[in-house]
């Protein structure tokens, strides 16, 4: 039996953590058993992230090493795809991953107006004086990340303007089909609507949570791949 180690549910979505749902859905198109524990602190898995999977004595971190884990044990996570769209679905998933998820990742923790909330759902456990040490701390240090990544230099307008690029990239395929590649969800369908999921579901609203609320393609194409993969 498979236990994946995920960051708990909020704001209404599986997991505050885009990854974290992404790897629920990978092991339902594998159609694996496993369970569910929650965790609130990364820092003893691998990498000091989250999500993970436990396997007997065995841990695998992050999503993707989660993808690796279940291809190796034979599981087709792009069921009917052809190489090049499985080539595709690769860049659909980086697209998300290392672009869209910093749009999320701004939105939640360099947004004065969002933080609060954010800092005091993430952070719940620790009582409030600490947690205000704590999350300082915590903020400073990915937001200079974010500045060195670069899209923490962008003006929140200015973030909408790129992001956009890829929501046309998503609706293009979503004209053809129900789901990124055909008829059945893939692994980047998990990818992605775990991280579109995720803006939609910021508690506070902002040009990016509206942006993907208002959006009916977006938002049906969210629900379809949650009630297919959840
Ligand atoms: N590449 C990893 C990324 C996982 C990841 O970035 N998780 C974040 C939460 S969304 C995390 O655990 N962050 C904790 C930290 O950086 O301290 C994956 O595919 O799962």
């Amino acid at each position: 039996m498979i236990t994946l180690v995920a960051f708990p549910a909020m704001f209404g979505t599986r997991s505050s953590s885009p990854f974290s749902i992404k790897a629920e859905y990978l092991l339902n198109i594998a159609g694996v058993s496993w369970t569910r524990r929650d965790e609130g602190d990364p820092r003893k898995w691998p990498k000091g992230k989250l999500p993970a999977i436990v396997i007997d004595a065995r841990v695998v971190g992050g999503s993707d090493g989660i993808q690796q884990y279940l291809e190796d044990q034979g599981h087709d996570l792009h069921k009917g795809l052809s190489e090049f769209d499985k080539a595709s679905a690769h860049t659909f998933i980086r697209m998300a991953e290392e672009h869209m998820y910093f749009h999320l990742v701004l939105d939640r923790w360099g947004n004065n107006d969002v933080w609060p909330t954010i800092r005091d759902a993430y952070f719940a456990t620790i009582l409030k004086l600490p947690r205000l040490l704590v999350t300082r701390g915590l903020r400073s240090k990915l937001m200079a990340g974010m500045m060195a990544q670069g899209l923490g230099r962008l003006t929140p307008a200015e973030r909408m303007e790129r992001l956009e690029h890829d929501l046309i990239a998503i609706k293009a395929a979503l004209t053809q089909s129900n789901y990124l590649f055909g008829e059945t969800p893939c692994a980047a369908d998990a990818s992605v609507a775990a991280v579109l999921a995720t803006m939609r579901a910021t508690p506070v609203e902002t040009i990016l949570s509206r942006r993907i609320t208002s959006d009916q393609v977006l938002s049906s194409y969210i629900d379809r791949v949650d009630a297919a993969l959840g």
